[in-house]
């Protein structure tokens, strides 16, 4: 196995930057720079020299991790310099003339990780939200996944179907396939039968694409409501066309705000009308009811109560004389003119972002690792429903076969490449 290096620290220039090598050169080469080595895991300062020449390249910090109890399992230098750009290619330069070495690829440190059983598969996907989590929602969720959340309740539903499993398995080489004691049946069923309730849960849970992309707040309402108004004035920018005509939103317009550490996916939407629409209107009317059916929240401006009961019903344009007032029905005033009620509006915002994604402990799963769970979940509900303790213990084979799945235990290298892809080098 190649020994890999790469900058594992952001752009230069910067006061220091980290170089690592990792494999089963790492030692030597490090040895070539900087003479001797520290003691493991004890910072020391050495002068850096070019291998071939014996030029001074830099002085750092020198840091070894022996492996196999290292971040990618193997033996890991840290190389300590300064952070400008011809330190850093001075550097890298002498240790691609070293033989056996070469630079890591996007992700590759984290996948030998992956390779040696340092991190399973979940936690490499959490450190790869991780590293492009903008908002403090999206650091705790992918957070909590590189800490291993999923992997450790997937080893918990593991064990569980393991004992199931073994209860069947000695049930059956003691009696006849006919003959399984009424006792076993019965609790294998009811053991599946919560395990399938407990994956349902979290099956459920917000996905880490609706997490990244933001909670879709759509805006929708009859033409001339004040949509558009209302989205740049939320926006902050003109990203949507406003006049009196009717009509003029046609495609739906999507705007990204962060607010108080949410990400939010504001849409605005063609009016909905049924009569006096052209031909692209009326396309546009069609994508504004697909918005609204996929929106987390749904803003309604129009005098009329909204089609939809879950929808935030705005009395829009209150600057206007006569207007002023909340009438009965609507849920806020707003104006989208003067920003009257707009702060009012972000607070029932974010009380309802707040109350999609919450909870400290709450696990958000990705659309790889839900398919996977809902195959799960499926299985064993037909295992319960099985009275041929045969077949029962089937569906726990294959329960447990797609937990492997998700963890990386099992047909792991198709998801490996485009997971690694979207790192960058030197992680
Ligand atoms: N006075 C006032 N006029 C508004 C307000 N919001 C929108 N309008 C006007 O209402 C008309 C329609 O607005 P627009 O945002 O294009 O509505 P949409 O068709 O629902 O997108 C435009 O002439 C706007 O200037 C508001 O809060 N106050
Ligand atoms: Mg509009």
């Amino acid at each position: 196995m190649d020994t890999i290096f790469a900058v594992s620290s952001g752009a230069a220039p910067a006061a220091i930057s980290i170089l690592r090598i990792s494999g089963p050169q790492a030692f030597a080469a490090a040895r070539l720079l900087s003479g001797t080595l520290p003691a493991p895991r004890v910072a020391g300062l050495r002068a850096l020299r070019d291998p071939a020449t014996g030029t001074l390249l830099d002085r750092g910090l020198v840091l070894v991790f022996p492996g196999p109890d290292s971040a990618t399992g193997e033996d890991i230098v840290e190389l300590h310099i300064h952070g400008g750009r011809a330190t850093q290619r001075a550097l890298e330069a002498a240790l691609g003339t070293i033989a056996g070495l070469r630079q890591a690829e996007p992700g590759e440190f984290t996948r030998r990780a992956l390779e040696h059983g340092r991190i399973d598969l979940t936690e490499a996907e959490g450190l790869g939200d991780l590293l492009s989590a903008e908002t403090e929602h999206q650091r705790r969720a992918a957070l909590r996944l590189s800490e291993g959340g999923l992997r450790q309740q997937i080893e918990r539903w593991n064990d569980r179907l393991v004992d199931v499993a073994a209860s069947i398995e000695a049930a059956l080489d003691f009696s006849d396939e006919d003959d399984v004691p009424e006792a076993v049946t019965a609790e294998s069923a009811s053991v599946l039968a919560a395990l399938a309730d407990e994956i349902g849960a979290v099956v459920v849970a917000p996905s880490v694409e609706r997490l990244r992309d933001g909670v879709r707040v759509v805006i929708a309402g009859p033409p001339n409501s004040g949509k558009s108004t209302l989205i740049n004035r939320l926006a902050g920018r003109d990203a949507a066309i406003v006049s009196p005509t009717a009509g003029t939103t046609r495609d739906r317009i999507e705007v990204s705000v962060m607010r108080s550490g949410v990400a939010y996916l504001l849409v605005d939407t063609a009016g909905l009308r049924d009569d006096g629409a052209d031909e692209i209107e009326r396309i546009g009317i069609g994508r504004a009811i697909d918005a609204i059916a996929a929106g987390d929240i749904v803003l309604w401006l129009d005098d009329v109560a909204p089609p939809y009961p879950s929808a935030m019903w705005l009395h829009a344009r209150c600057d206007i004389p006569g207007r002023a007032s909340l009438p009965p029905g609507p849920d806020l005033a707003i104006s989208a003119a003067s920003g009257e009620g707009i702060s009012a509006l972000w607070s029932l915002l974010e009380e309802q972002a707040g109350r999609l994604w919450v909870g400290a402990d709450e696990m958000t799963i990705n659309a790889r690792q839900r398919a996977l769970l809902t195959s799960a979940e499926a299985v064993l509900r037909d295992g319960v429903a099985e009275s041929d303790i045969l077949l029962r213990a089937e569906a726990i084979r294959s329960a447990r076969a797609a937990f492997d799945s998700v963890t990386g235990r099992a047909d792991v290298e198709a998801v490996l490449d485009a997971l690694f892809g979207r790192f960058c080098i030197g992680k």
